[in-house]
């Protein structure tokens, strides 16, 4: 990004870096409003302490030393009568900057002795399949999809969440790809793609596995790849004939045989093929095995030997050169710490014990909306015995249940250092403004609470351009190179063919592992296989005849999770909490357009206004998130009604995996 600073030191304009090779001077349509977010009359500009009844909302103007020593009293008195572990650290994708995000922070935690957060709330189904079965997170160089002649776009809504992708897509378009979306919406995407298959959710793990049944009974595979660079295909071809013919597969997908069938021949008979894989088709029960089989399909085909071939769900493994251990110092966490789910946040507020969570400090989040099952979480929140600082930019849903609130610095405020996980790219973040009012960059506050309790190692006093060094030690590349340049593109070959024949793979045995003992020391089947939703009628048919509509809650195109929401312009643009639905299942419940529902399921509720229409497939129901409960008519979201069930795989959330019954309000 360029930001343009006045001679008062105002940034009066931002645009994207023409220059960068890979967001080519596009911003998005959230970000191009940053300014707006950060000149927002509603910045938190000075620490605050409350004052009213937690979730209230009502604080008083505090100082710097007043809220430190504050909460520096508080921790200490925490850890005297419950220990350290009784500390619960709180963060995730606010900024995504090394230093912002971990560095200072994890180094206090871990100093401290606190609980350990497994942070899991997105990617992490994803994450484990890949590295189970690639060793890491790596995929095919973005920048080369243009070469690419059949494309899937799986389970992604690239136009909103990954518009930087798009020009390559269409660049691929240009020179006579087929562009196939596989999404049980009609989203923006799918209506820019040439085709949508609108699968039901949670089954692309069959679907996948359904196609490699096609692609060996027809004898479509690629042998020579396979053998050079796979481990355990022939166990996935016998149970893949066995077990995935497309005419039982359809019936799970809720599609035609032959929709199967045409795919995979194109699949195998096209070169090259990339899927774009993402993270929506993780956020069910079965979201890690479906990734597993999904990011196998290139090695049935040998698609990864393509420049332009192969999947892409996150590149961030090739940043393995970051020396991530000297910036976070888990080493300074005294052995045997326990780990707490993020994404059971809830359930860690009310029902842990030994010792029971008495200090939350969030920063980089917004839990009050974000974190499933909201109703849990704010029963958790709401505990007049659990201490709670938030570090933000806005008075949150999660902040008005803050005991001590602290103004942070954005983006545009902070210096800083960024990975990619949709490029190859090392970025530098360089302050462009000073910071408003009272507020401080994360790594500086936790610099001083760690005085402030008297936590002198010297690690805790680094300065954040030290730590900056530290991080970049084993990369070909200075701190001042790539200040001076802005961004410099990892040292991993161009194009970057992760898995071409002769390729290294990272797993125990320098294979693919589609058969993987590390998988099976996780409690997995050795091999691939199809994992259904929890809520489904497969799974819990009594269940799923009280809740028969399955509710997705993506990303609204002009939000980024909950931030944004504030943002005036933006929040315009998103309308108000809508809950899109098929006439098939609108007109029996007596909804028709713009009617007030209820939303509901055993966990909680909330209303939204009704859209009917056939984006959505019968069975299915959309609600566009994620809204600021509070700046919703009702107080509410859609995570009242989602769960805190973890994926097969990585222990991640599953936010589309829940089954609801609507009504009219
Ligand atoms: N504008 C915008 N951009 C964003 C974000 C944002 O909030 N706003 N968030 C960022 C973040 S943190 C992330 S993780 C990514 C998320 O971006 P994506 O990975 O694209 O994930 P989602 O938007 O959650 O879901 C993508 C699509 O998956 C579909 N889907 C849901 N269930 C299934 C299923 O079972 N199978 C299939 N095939 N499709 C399914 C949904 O209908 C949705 O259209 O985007 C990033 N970019
Ligand atoms: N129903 C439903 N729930 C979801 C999802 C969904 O699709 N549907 N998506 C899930 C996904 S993929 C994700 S990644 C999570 C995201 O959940 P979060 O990680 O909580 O992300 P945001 O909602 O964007 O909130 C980030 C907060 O960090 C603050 N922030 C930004 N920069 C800084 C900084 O430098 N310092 C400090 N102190 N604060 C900062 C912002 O003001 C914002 O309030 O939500 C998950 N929740
Ligand atoms: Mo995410």
């Amino acid at each position: 990004m360029l930001v343009t600073v006045d001679d008062d030191g105002r940034a009066i304009r931002m645009a994207g870096d023409p220059e960068h090779p890979f967001t080519q001077g596009f911003l998005c349509t959230k970000v191009a409003k940053y300014l707006e977010r950060t000149y927002h009359d509603e910045r938190l500009l000075q620490p605050q302490i409350r004052t009213g009844a937690k979730g209230e909302g009502k604080f008083r103007r505090a100082t710097w030393d007043e809220a430190l020593d504050l909460i520096a009293a508080r921790l200490q008195s925490v850890i005297d009568e419950h220990g350290a572990q009784a500390i619960l650290p709180y963060s995730y994708a606010g900024t995504m900057g090394l230093i912002q995000g971990e560095s200072m922070d994890r180094r206090f935690f871990h100093s401290l002795g606190a609980s350990l957060l497994e942070r899991t709330i997105c990617a992490s189904a994803g994450a484990e399949a890949l590295n189970v079965t690639y060793g890491t997170r790596m995929g095919t160089d973005p920048e080369t999809v243009g070469e690419a002649k059949l494309i899937f776009l799986w389970g992604t809504n690239t136009l909103t969440a990954n518009p930087h992708l798009w020009p390559f897509i269409r660049k691929a378009k240009d020179n006579g790809a087929k562009i196939v979306c596989l999404d049980p919406l009609r989203t923006r995407t799918a209506l820019a793609s040439d085709e949508h298959i609108p699968l039901r959710p949670g089954s692309d793990g069959a679907f996948a596995l359904s196609m490699m049944h096609v692609i060996f009974r027809d004898g479509l595979e690629d042998r020579a790849y396979l053998e050079a660079m796979t481990l355990g295909w022939e166990g996935l071809r016998d149970r893949v004939l066995r077990d995935y013919a497309p005419e039982k597969v359809a019936h799970i997908c809720r599609v035609e045989p032959s929709v199967i069938e045409d795919l995979a021949h194109r699949y195998a008979t096209t070169r090259p093929t990339f899927i774009r894989l993402n993270y929506g088709l993780q956020r069910h029960g079965g979201g890690g095995s479906a990734v597993r089989a999904i990011s196998l399909l290139p090695a049935v085909t040998g698609a990864w030997n393509d420049v332009g071939g192969g999947c892409l769900l996150s590149t961030s493994g090739t940043f393995h050169e970051l020396n991530l251990s000297a910036l976070e110092r888990k080493d300074l966490s005294p052995p045997g710490t326990r780990m707490i789910n993020m994404t059971r946040l809830g359930e860690a507020l009310t029902k842990t014990d030994d010792p029971p969570v008495k200090a939350l400090v969030v920063y980089n989040s917004n839990p009050g909306s974000i974190a499933p099952d909201r109703e849990n979480v704010i029963a958790g929140l709401k505990r007049d015995d659990l201490f709670t600082v938030v570090l933000e930019h806005f008075q949150t849903d999660t902040a008005d249940y803050a005991d001590v609130l602290l103004p942070a610095t954005t983006q545009l405020e902070h210096d800083d250092l960024h990975k990619a996980y949709g490029h190859l790219y090392m970025m530098y973040n360089r302050r462009a403004i000073a910071p408003l009012g009272e507020s401080l960059p994360n790594s500086e506050i936790f610099r001083r609470l760690a005085a402030r309790m008297n936590l002198d190692a010297p690690e805790l006093r680094e300065s954040d351009e030290t730590m900056m060094r530290q991080v970049l030690s084993g990369m070909p590349f200075t701190l001042d190179e790539l200040k001076e340049r802005g961004s410099i593109r990892l040292d991993v070959g161009s194009p970057h063919l992760p898995y071409r024949i002769g390729a290294h793979v990272p797993t125990p045995s320098g294979k693919i592992e589609i058969a993987s003992q590390r998988a099976v020391a996780k409690g997995l089947d050795l091999l691939p296989e199809y994992v259904p939703p929890y809520e489904s009628g497969e799974r819990d048919p009594e269940l799923a005849k009280r809740f028969p509509l399955a509710l997705i809650s993506p990303p609204a195109h002009s939000f980024l999770n909950s931030t944004f929401v504030n943002v005036v312009s933006l929040r315009r643009s998103a309308g108000k909490p809508t809950l899109e639905i098929h006439a098939d299942d609108a007109k029996p419940r007596g909804i028709n357009d713009g009617k007030k529902v209820t939303i509901f399921n055993d966990r909680g509720s909330f209303t939204a206004e009704a859209v009917v229409t056939d984006r959505v497939r019968p069975g299915v129901v959309v609600a566009p998130s994620i809204w600021w409960a509070k700046l919703s008519d009702d107080g509410r979201n859609a995570n009242h009604t989602t769960s805190q069930a973890v994926t097969d795989i990585g222990n991640g959330a599953t936010f589309f995996d829940n089954l609801v019954e609507v009504r009219v309000h």
